[in-house]
């Protein structure tokens, strides 16, 4: 017998992505139901290479008889019907900010802390972490097994479809605009985004961080282990999809570059691409829908006693956002639920 799965927010970027990752990877699902507000009740929407899904009203929308809801609608959203689902007897994987730091909720990357799952009980939900967290730490996770991790300086590269379609959809008008003389103004950056990069990703926070900053923080504590220091500055770039971080590592005990990139290598979900001459490294461009992290320009920082710098990239949508969320419903149908 299959499982009845819901996908909340499924025309949103996040939520397309994991119709189409159910479909690819035969979720054994005996039904799959689309939801989103009212504003998109009727749309269709594309289940895998052949299939379409009308898109139901979340809001009238009753949970009784599903077994796993996906969900990824907005934060405000997920804090009304991520609980309603749950009571209904639901196991929700949520991909929203709303849930993560709660307590009571696991935050979960399979790949560093899939035992985490079994929390699930407490409140019926599951948290998916933000997704230039999730790409880190799937990379330190070996490293920090291997010779326990101090600290990490981190610079991103974000692309646009982190912020939503409107935001993709911006990009390419502002560079169109661009070769007309023209200049369209920003709306969902603070800046214009075509031909430049922007140091602010999300509001700004007290201490000056912004907050998905603060949430790279957060979370890689929560999700890896508490005492490893987090220093975090986030960049969107005019990329459409695809995040890349320029990662630093502090180590307490030595560890060999040739040693890390063959515990990288090892790994389960890294993929190491690391030749050292021009274009034997991965950029955003050539992840678009691929399921790993991977690891190129790994070598030691000798400014710091056993450093090592590493740069990851990973398709922000999939191991990001929908990927690990399948990826976690997959843990669970294994002996959770
Ligand atoms: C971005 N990381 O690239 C954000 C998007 O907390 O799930 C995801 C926000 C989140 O803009």
């Amino acid at each position: 017998m299959g499982y009845r799965v819901a996908v909340i927010g499924a025309t949103g970027n996040v939520g397309r992505e994991m119709l189409q990752i159910l479909a690819e990877r035969n979720f054994p699902a005996d039904e799959v139901v689309a939801l989103a507000s009212s504003r998109s009740t009727g749309q269709s929407v594309s289940f895998g290479e052949n299939a379409v899904l009308k898109v139901q009203d979340l809001a009238k929308f009753d949970f009784k008889g599903i077994d796993i809801a996906l969900s990824s609608p907005g934060a405000r959203v997920s804090a009304e019907h991520s609980p309603r689902a749950a009571k209904a007897g639901a196991v929700v994987i949520d991909n929203t900010s709303y849930w993560r730091m709660d307590p009571d909720v696991p935050l979960v990357v399979p790949e560093v802390n899939r035992e985490a799952i079994a929390g699930y009980k407490r409140r019926g939900i599951i948290a998916n972490p933000n997704c230039s967290t999730i790409q880190m730490v799937v990379a330190l996770k070996p490293l920090h097994d291997a010779a326990t991790i101090k600290r990490v300086v981190v610079a991103t590269y974000q692309s646009t479809s982190g912020a939503g379609k409107e935001a993709m959809d911006e990009l390419l008008n502002q560079t169109k605009s661009f070769f007309v003389n023209q200049d369209l103004e920003p709306k969902k950056f603070a800046k214009n985004i075509a031909f430049n990069v922007i140091p602010q990703i999300d509001v700004f926070m007290e201490d000056g961080s912004t907050k998905e900053e603060w949430k790279m923080v957060v979370e890689t504590k929560k999700i890896l282990d508490p005492k490893i220091k987090v220093h975090a500055t986030c960049v969107r770039v005019p990329t459409f999809i695809g995040h890349a971080e320029a990662v630093t590592i502090e180590l307490e005990q030595p560890l060999e570059e040739d040693e890390a990139r063959r515990l990288l290598a090892a790994a389960p979900g890294i993929l190491v691409v690391d030749r050292r001459e021009p274009g034997g490294y991965v950029t955003p461009k050539e992840v678009t829908g691929q399921d790993a992290v991977f690891v190129s320009r790994v070598r030691v920082d000798p400014t710091v006693e056993h450093g090592l710098s590493l740069w990851c990239v990973s398709d922000n949508l999939r191991k990001g956002a929908a990927l690990n969320a399948i990826q976690i419903a997959e843990e669970l149908i294994k002996g959770y639920i």
